[in-house]
């Protein structure tokens, strides 16, 4: 067993990760032998290795619990506006050392099991990861939760509890085969369901017109939504914020008519499909796939967790005055709902629906309330991905809702015939529900039911406003803003990377941890030789590492010698790991054509998971598996070229990855990423950007500085003319070699001798299809980008320079700088950096 870090006499470390106290150390002794008898009821003699990860995830817990409790009282106390972040994912990865950290006592666990025989990172290992996200979206949502705790805001997450999370790809002769992941096998100690605060859901039925001029929703079925709470601590501030997730649990009348009838045995067996509500999260990313099961789960969500809002509200300080009738006036001060793109839409409709049919309120008010209450978030301008209901599954599901947003709709329509009222054309463009696609448009509702609409990179926003959104920009241009993504550093650098979050502090101290700006006092030791060599070894031995850990896990050999080249995100065709692909091949190509020729070792990794039913993606992995395949199977190439695709990408194997990046691959065809935020995962790790200009990438090149960054290929608005003028893959194809002999050889099946043909799909759209992704038009560019890559490395100094300024630029991508942005544009919310009184201190 390796000696816990604070032997290595590195008081830096100490200082970051908690002052291991002897009484500390000896208290979480007696705390985990405690867990390990009573709450695990085991001994050592039988106790395995996953009750010891138990045992100590419910020891680090019990730190949490008061400060949990206590933030509670005080957000009840001071009665501040609350939060509420409404998203379909949640991709959190594992808690154990996250807790660990933020609550200052990671090196007292260590030195604690460390002192009993076990070894902590083995520990860490074995907690299972709550992958409930796709991709950016879901992980996004985490790292807000992170800042906003970290920020001191009295913020909550809502989202469901799937049963199953992101499934678990496996890699199998090449191709990707997809498994259940059970994360909740095990018990999960960090989880506490609330049964008192179980909160209906209804669906089905009919409305009818009530005695009182009332609408009332009437024979639908009820399905009950179970709460459990998970804690999610600020970074050393006594914090504990909730994410609470719901879980379908079936009503027990919902089969009263068999449990009458008798047919006990079926009626009981007949409650789990009401229970599927909650069994699986959606695997796909930037895609609609319109299920009917899909919106019952979008619905749970924003129903449940709505009715909690305005049920705390009710409880609130200002509303506790005895037998009083709550009154609503005040509830966008009280609440703010921010919406994780169009999934928790429906949103706008239930706040309406409550306010209107259960609180009695007036129809105009109740839009003025919601309207101050919602923002929106939009992630996406792919057409495939925004979300459209088909009006009859949509009025069958949630008939009271329909006609809520057939008002809703025909108020907004008013409005734009007052301000346009000879535009016709621009009335049926903007219409929330679209008669002759029988259709009901969610981004249209979100937007109209919002104050503030938001798209996630400059670029993207711009964008939003000049296309999908332009006539809903053009009536309230006040509503648009941006606000950046960004990444918490807690976990992407503190967490995953403490050697460089180390030599970090040794030179700037620990302020960037809760204030990243403060990085940009790296610059100060660009020129400083023992700081670059420190850079060097510390990445070095990071990519030692990830070697290591690849051939224990995967059997998979790769050389730390040589340049980590990465492209790990979800498998789509906009983010082009095919043009990366045609890269490696050329790569290839021209080692064999000219073997004598001095080049640098590459190791190029690929990873992601490709949606199950995305039949092109798919074949694209088969692709790289094959091409990475023929490539080690070359004597000629030696070690010079290694292609491997790493098997299940997500969030845990992220956080061995990115510390271990030389360069990042950011590729996607200009106005289709979004952002992105794996580009700024690698860059604040030390990565080199190899990307086009498209989503964040415009603004990492602003921050860093286009000496320091390499770009390629065409911009939006050169996309565009070419569109307009349209693309023609052959006038690439035809005009550059290297290209041509890269497409010929997956036609040929250089790749795929045993089934020559199994490419042609992929090579048919290359040359026939592809105005979408216009991988050919950027391909000569981004080889001469890699020309660049290649003179640079080969100057280990100078590379290691503009590593450092890459560091030094990625303050602007915290998510803590996207939160306060968020607090002051959106919400109307203070950010404080006062720390909550620790738990010994008396009631706040
Ligand atoms: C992003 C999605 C998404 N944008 C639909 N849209 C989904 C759409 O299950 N669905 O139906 C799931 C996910 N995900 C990503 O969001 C963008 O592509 C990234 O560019 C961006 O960085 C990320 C976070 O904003």
């Amino acid at each position: 067993k390796h000696a816990p870090a604070l032997k290595e006499n590195n008081y830096k470390q100490i200082s970051i990760r908690g002052i291991p106290l002897l009484e500390n150390v000896e208290e979480v002794k007696k705390v985990f032998n405690r867990h390990l008898h009573f709450t695990i009821v085991k001994d050592r003699d039988v106790a395995t290795d996953h009750d010891y990860y138990e045992s100590i995830a419910y020891t680090v817990r019990d730190h949490l619990v008061s400060r949990w409790i206590r933030t509670n009282q005080y957000h009840f106390e001071t009665d501040q506006k609350r939060v509420y972040y409404l998203s379909l994912e949640y991709h959190m990865g594992r808690a154990l050392s996250n807790c660990m950290i933020n609550l200052g006592i990671e090196n007292s666990v260590d030195e604690a099991l460390y002192e009993m025989g076990l070894n902590i990172e083995e520990l860490e290992e074995l907690e299972s990861e709550a992958a409930l996200g796709n991709g950016g979206l879901g992980r996004l949502a985490a790292c807000y939760l992170d800042s906003m705790a970290t920020l001191g805001l009295s913020a909550y997450g809502y989202g469901l509890r799937y049963d199953y999370g992101i499934f678990a790809q496996k890699i199998e002769d090449g191709y990707q085969k997809e498994y259940p992941e059970n994360w909740l096998r095990y018990a999960c100690p960090w989880e506490i369901s609330r049964p008192e605060f179980l909160v209906p859901v209804q669906y089905y039925g009919k409305v009818i017109d009530d005695k009182d001029g009332k609408k009332k929703w009437v024979e639908y079925i009820t399905v009950h939504a179970m709460p459990y709470d998970s804690p999610i601590p600020g970074y050393n501030n006594n914090v504990v914020n909730t994410l609470r997730l719901w879980s379908a649990k079936a009503s027990e009348k919902f089969n009263f008519a068999l449990f009458n009838s008798g047919d006990y045995i079926r009626a009981v067996a007949e409650q789990s499909s009401s229970e599927d509500i909650t069994r699986v999260l959606y695997p796909n990313d930037d895609f609609d796939e319109g299920k009917i099961l899909r919106l019952k789960q979008e619905y749970f969500l924003v129903s449940a967790s709505v009715q909690d809002i305005i049920a705390r509200y009710k409880r609130s300080k200002i509303n506790l005055k005895a037998d009083q009738q709550v009154d609503f006036t005040n509830f966008p001060d009280k609440a703010a709902i921010q919406l994780n793109d169009t999934h928790p839409a429906l949103s706008v409709v239930e706040l309406m629906r409550l306010l209107i049919d259960v609180e009695n309120l007036g129809w105009d008010q109740a839009f003025d309330i919601t309207k101050r209450t919602i923002a929106f978030t939009n992630h996406t301008l792919l057409p495939e991905a925004l979300e459209k209901w088909p009006i009859d599954m949509f009025q069958k599901l949630l008939p009271r809702h329909f006609q809520l947003i057939t008002d809703i709709n025909a108020h907004h329509l008013d409005i734009v015939q007052k301000k346009w009222p000879e535009d016709k054309e621009r009335m049926k463009r903007m219409t929330i529900i679209d008669d002759e696609a029988k259709k009901v448009n969610m981004g249209y509702l979100s937007v109209v039911g919002s104050h503030a609409v938001n798209g996630v990179a400059q670029m993207h926003s711009d964008l939003l406003k000049s296309t999908i959104m332009k006539d809903f920009y053009e009536l309230n241009p006040e509503k648009f803003q941006n606000k950046t993504n960004g990444i918490t550093p807690r976990r992407w650098l503190l967490i995953c990377n403490p050697d460089l979050a180390d030599l970090i502090t040794t030179k700037i101290g620990e302020g960037w941890i809760t204030d990243l700006a403060q990085l940009k006092q790296l610059r100060d030791y660009v020129d400083d030789e023992q700081f670059i060599r420190d850079i060097q070894r510390v990445k070095f031995e990071n990519k030692e590492r990830l070697s290591k850990f690849l051939k224990k896990n995967f059997n998979v050999n790769i050389n730390p010698n040589s340049m980590f080249d990465v492209q790990v995100k979800r498998l789509h065709e906009y983010k082009r790991q095919l043009l990366n692909c045609l890269r490696v091949i050329t790569v290839y190509n021209r080692i064999k054509a000219n073997p004598d020729k001095d080049v640098i070792q590459r190791t190029i990794i690929f990873g992601g998971k490709a949606a199950p039913g995305y039949k092109t993606a798919k074949l694209i992995i088969k692709l790289i598996c094959n091409v990475a395949r023929t490539v080690s199977e070359d004597p000629v190439i030696g070690d010079r070229l290694r292609v491997v695709f790493l098997e299940n990408y997500g969030v845990s194997l992220a956080e061995k990855i990115i510390p271990a990046v030389d360069l990042s691959e950011q590729i996607s065809l200009a106005g289709l990423e979004a952002s992105g935020t794996s580009n700024m995962k690698m860059m604040l790790n030390g990565g080199l950007t190899i990307g086009t200009m498209d989503g964040a990438n415009v603004e990492i090149c602003e921050e860093v500085g286009k000496d320091n960054i390499f770009t390629f290929g065409l911009t939006y608005k050169e996309v565009d003319e070419l569109r307009e003028k349209g693309y023609n893959a052959k006038d690439y194809y035809e005009h550059n070699a290297e290209l041509k002999q890269a497409i010929e050889q997956i036609r040929d099946g250089v790749f795929s001798p045993e089934d020559p043909n199994l490419f042609s799909d992929i090579v048919k759209s290359l040359l026939e299809s592809d105005e979408k992704f216009m991988l050919l038009a950027d391909y000569e560019e981004y080889m001469k980008a890699h020309e660049r890559v290649e003179q640079l490395y080969k100057d280990g100094t100078e590379w290691t320079k503009k590593c450092i300024l890459n560091i030094a630029a990625a303050g602007k991508f915290s998510s803590d700088r996207a939160i306060r942005e968020y607090a002051k544009d959106i919400w109307n919310v203070t950010p404080t950096d006062k720390k909550l009184p620790s738990p010994d201190a008396g009631r706040p």
